[in-house]
């Protein structure tokens, strides 16, 4: 098994509209596991920070304006592969190019406005979760992870 650690973001539209629980519970469906979650509304300098691979775009200004005009849910989820299956279960960035039964394809319209965050790689991950998450806020949820997932 290769259990992995990846943090998603429910943005601030994502918040506004609702579709909080939705997000989880497609995530959850799929069988991974919420091992940390919080609400926050994150300021300028931890925005910039998280979204620091951007930095020099010409989206980044309004990318760090929009993430921090309102509260987001931040969540670390546990899964087998667990980076790359949350990003197939958001969908590419892009909704008009996010295939159908995605979350961006199913629920969102433009990439400026598209709902969620995941983790695009394993240092990403680790660099991400902890800009969120201090090290003794996570439970383990690996028993049930174990019982669920078998190669
Ligand atoms: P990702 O969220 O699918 O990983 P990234 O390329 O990492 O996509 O971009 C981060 C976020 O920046 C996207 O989710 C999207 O909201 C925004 N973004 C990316 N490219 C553009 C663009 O060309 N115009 C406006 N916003 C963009
Ligand atoms: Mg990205």
């Amino acid at each position: 098994m290769t259990i992995e650690r990846t943090l998603i973001l429910c943005k601030p539209d994502a918040v506004s509209r609702g579709l909080v629980g939705e997000i989880v519970a497609r995530l959850e469906r799929r069988g991974y596991v919420i091992a940390a979650m919080k609400m926050l509304q994150l300021d300028g300098d931890r925005a910039r920070a998280h979204y620091a691979e951007h930095a020099g775009k010409p989206f980044f200004g309004d990318l760090v304006a929009f993430i921090t005009t309102g509260p987001l849910v931040a969540m670390a989820v546990e899964g087998e592969n667990a980076i790359e299956g949350c990003r197939q279960i958001i969908g590419a960035t892009n909704p008009l190019s996010a295939a159908p039964g995605s979350i961006r394809g199913d629920l969102a319209q433009t990439i400026g406005r598209n709902l969620v965050h995941g983790s695009d790689g394993k240092d990403s991950a680790e660099r991400e979760l902890k800009i969120f998450f201090g090290a003794n806020e996570f439970v383990s949820r690996r028993h049930d992870l174990e019982r669920w997932i078998k190669d």
